[in-house]
């Protein structure tokens, strides 16, 4: 074991565990030390996007990097691996690295945690036969319960789950209404477990989302493993299947770190985050110590700036459980503190190895105003600079999602996960057609050697002119509207996180 005591600290406290515990080298010559004594804000210069973009170097990135694959190396002990998810030494690490350097700035930023709850689950074993087969494409719903016929429609109401379920297996189509619903329905009728099918082409890889006493272990299948299944149900009523599922849904207590600063105004914040934590299985380099380390880097070269708008940067916990740090953030601000953040930008993925540019298309119509003026900021620079960007579905697959639902602007770049580079992106990347964006995506392999240090420093310097041009000024961005969720994202968006959950 690594000697480190879990922190819960205010902001100003003494550190117990700080970076150099760990023996991380801070980047000293990217600006940490040069401070402006505490009482001479004006003395520094108002920030500038270039200013502030010509501070970001490759160099400082990839030390940062390299720290974060040291401390990544504290989960080894519990995972026989590195990695920084939650509840980790690896991922302790981690805030501890993230607030002593802010720290450092001493009244410069506002630094605190902020606790939550995190629903974390865990499949051990599982088998699932349906008639004689295996099907290849079975995979537990993430947050299962452990395991404790027939339905052919959509299953979204109780009176779709026959008393004849009581002590079989719900086979139940995807669509419609949630995962999560599904199951509580089919766990209501007394099943002891659910299958979801696709209702389209592929897998399903799905989850739960909130844990009820209700949910029962549930499974999803693929459309073609499905459909000869749902052929033998039509005709003899019932199919033998065998579930077994062996898992634990959990509570883990997490933090996300916010910083603000203490200058520029308090009533307009320009808020913009990426998440502190990894998947289990490797140290997430990439997902998202590429994001989480620029906002750390900007964080650093800010302080050399004074501001007119307060900057928030906010490092997320339990993204990677399905977006439960950034979600409890937006979901418990008070209407009052939700009016101040004039927009939230998104930065997960910055380095992908086989990059493209994207930018979420986020627009007004379908997201709260303001939205798309941020899409346009970043349309804008990569033109600037004579480059390539491609639009994203804005669908819930980062911490952006309770921010939107929040009411409050939001958008982001990002450069790909386990998406496939197209023969066009290709030619407007370079990068190989047919290979995933990143193709260590939640794998061991999302190490240092994982991150395209030329996407990375890029984007960097974009995320640097996105904090710079909305810490000057909110000229010709639009007033932040009262809350109200927006109707059209909720209906589109079908993710949380990398899992679906509809
Ligand atoms: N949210 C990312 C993850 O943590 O797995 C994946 C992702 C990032 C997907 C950005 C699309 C865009
Ligand atoms: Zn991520």
């Amino acid at each position: 074991m690594v000697g480190f005591t879990r922190l819960h600290l205010a902001c100003g406290a003494a550190l117990l565990g700080t970076a150099s515990t760990y023996g991380i080298q801070q980047p000293m010559s990217s600006g940490d030390s040069p401070m402006t004594p505490v009482g001479q804000a004006s003395k520094r210069p108002l920030v500038s996007s270039k200013a502030l973009q010509d501070s970001i170097k490759g160099e400082h990135l990839l030390r940062r990097a390299k720290n974060l694959y040291e401390i990544a190396k504290l989960g080894e002990d519990e995972y026989n691996h590195p990695t920084r998810v939650i509840g980790s030494d690896g991922h302790l690490g981690t805030l501890a690295y993230i607030y002593s350097t802010i720290a450092k700035f001493g009244d410069y930023y506002n630094l605190t945690y902020q606790a939550f709850p995190a629903v974390t689950g865990r499949v051990s074993e599982f088998r699932l036969v349906i008639g004689d087969e295996v099907p290849k494409s079975a995979e537990p719903m993430s947050l299962t319960p452990p395991l404790k016929t027939r339905s052919p429609s959509t299953g979204c109401d109780a009176s779709d789950y026959p008393a004849a379920l009581d002590g079989n297996i719900a086979l139940v189509m995807r669509g419609k209404c949630s995962f999560g619903t599904k199951s509580e329905f089919a766990g209501l009728a007394g099943a002891i477990a659910a299958i979801v099918y696709n209702n389209e082409e592929g897998e399903v890889h799905g989850t739960l989302g909130t844990p009820s006493d209700n949910h029962v272990a549930t499974f999803g299948i693929s459309d073609a493993e499905a459909a000869p299944i749902i052929k033998k149900l039509e005709k003899s009523k019932t199919v033998d299947a065998i579930a077994y599922i062996d898992a634990e849904v959990k509570t883990t207590m997490t933090d996300n770190i916010v910083a603000q600063t203490t200058e520029g105004d308090p009533n307009n914040c320009v808020m913009l985050g990426g998440h502190s934590d990894s998947v289990p299985a490797g140290p997430g380099i990439n997902d998202d110590g590429s994001g989480s380390m620029t906002l750390l880097e900007i964080a650093t070269q800010l302080t050399k700036f004074s501001v007119n708008n307060c900057v928030r940067f906010a490092w997320w916990a339990a993204e990677e459980e399905g977006l439960l740090g950034s979600d409890y953030y937006a979901s418990t601000l008070p209407e009052e503190e939700n009016q101040k953040i004039r927009l939230f930008m998104d930065y997960d993925m910055l380095g992908s190895p086989n990059f493209a540019y994207q930018i979420y298309n986020a627009t007004n119509e379908a997201n709260p105003t303001g939205s798309q003026e941020l899409r346009d900021l970043y349309v804008d620079w990569y033109e600037s600079q004579g480059l390539n960007y491609s639009f994203i579905p804005f669908d819930g697959r980062s911490d952006y999602d309770g921010f939107i639902r929040a009411g409050i602007p939001a958008g982001g770049i990002a450069t790909g996960a386990e998406g496939v580079k197209t023969k066009d992106e290709e030619k407007m990347y370079g990068g190989k057609a047919g290979d995933w964006y990143d193709p260590c995506y939640h794998q061991l392999c999302d190490d240092v050697s994982n991150v395209n240090m030329t996407a990375w420093e890029l984007n960097s310097k974009l995320v640097a002119h996105s904090v710079a041009t909305y810490a000057v000024s909110f000229k010709g961005f639009p007033k932040r509207a009262a809350v109200a969720a927006t109707k059209a994202y909720k209906q589109s968006a079908k993710y949380h996180g990398s899992k679906l959950f509809i």
